[in-house]
């Protein structure tokens, strides 16, 4: 008997900041290759640009078609996997974007909402990942860079086309790599930890999950 799969969207980031990796893209790629059981994962890799960022995620959208939908990005200096909550209609971006554009002070959508909450099993992917050994924790805000930018985008997107999938975004934690290239080393996790975590946190994924499209 054929068994239900869910379709889901998982995006990463390319390098970002001087770094010559980012740990969201390597988890996005090796998510897709090796997806939990019951799982078909599609990944995009988004650019860190203010404009072709959150269009390469629209564009994965409609061409994905996805159940669930999970960004991810790197929070550099967070020691743990970061479950965002919240994403805010504002960027206050703290470097340039890979294409050397700034932006101050500016909402991501005009005259949108102040911020959607995620509607990702944030309790339940919290609790798994800490189950499997995996440091986590729930935060606030994705901050006003471009992650924030992408998941206000991607749940802006979901209410005006009125899709309730699950969806939000996770933070990662910077690679030992990276680390290891500075004078002032900060605390990492390896990707094969986050992996186990986002394993564990996909794993609270049904498909009676996603069934309230
Ligand atoms: N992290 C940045 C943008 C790209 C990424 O991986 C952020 O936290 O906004």
């Amino acid at each position: 008997m054929p068994t239900e799969q869910l379709h889901l969207l998982v995006t990463g980031f390319e390098p970002f900041g001087g770094s010559v990796v980012n740990p969201s893209e390597q988890a996005a790629a090796a998510l897709a290759q090796t997806p939990p059981p019951g799982l078909i994962i599609t990944p995009a890799i988004l650019p860190v640009d203010r404009l072709q960022g959150p269009a390469a995620l629209l564009t994965a959208l409609k061409s994905t078609q996805p159940q669930v939908v999970i960004c991810l990005g790197e929070a550099s200096r967070r020691p743990a996997i970061s479950l965002e909550r919240v994403a805010l209609n504002l960027l206050d971006y703290r470097i340039p974007d890979n294409s050397g554009q700034t932006v101050i002070d500016e909402p991501v959508v005009p005259d949108g909402p102040a911020a959607y909450f995620s509607t990702l099993p944030l309790r339940a992917m919290l609790a798994a990942m800490q189950a499997a050994g995996v440091p986590a924790e729930l935060s606030l805000s994705a901050g006003d860079y471009l992650c924030n930018q992408v998941m206000y985008t991607l749940l802006h997107h979901l209410a005006e086309t009125r899709r309730s999938i699950p969806a939000g975004f996770i933070h990662l934690p910077a690679l030992p790599i990276q680390a290891a290239a500075t004078s002032t080393p900060y605390a990492t996790q390896s990707l094969e930890m986050t992996l186990l975590g986002l394993r564990a946190a996909l794993g609270t994924l049904t498909p009676s999950a996603a069934a309230a499209e």
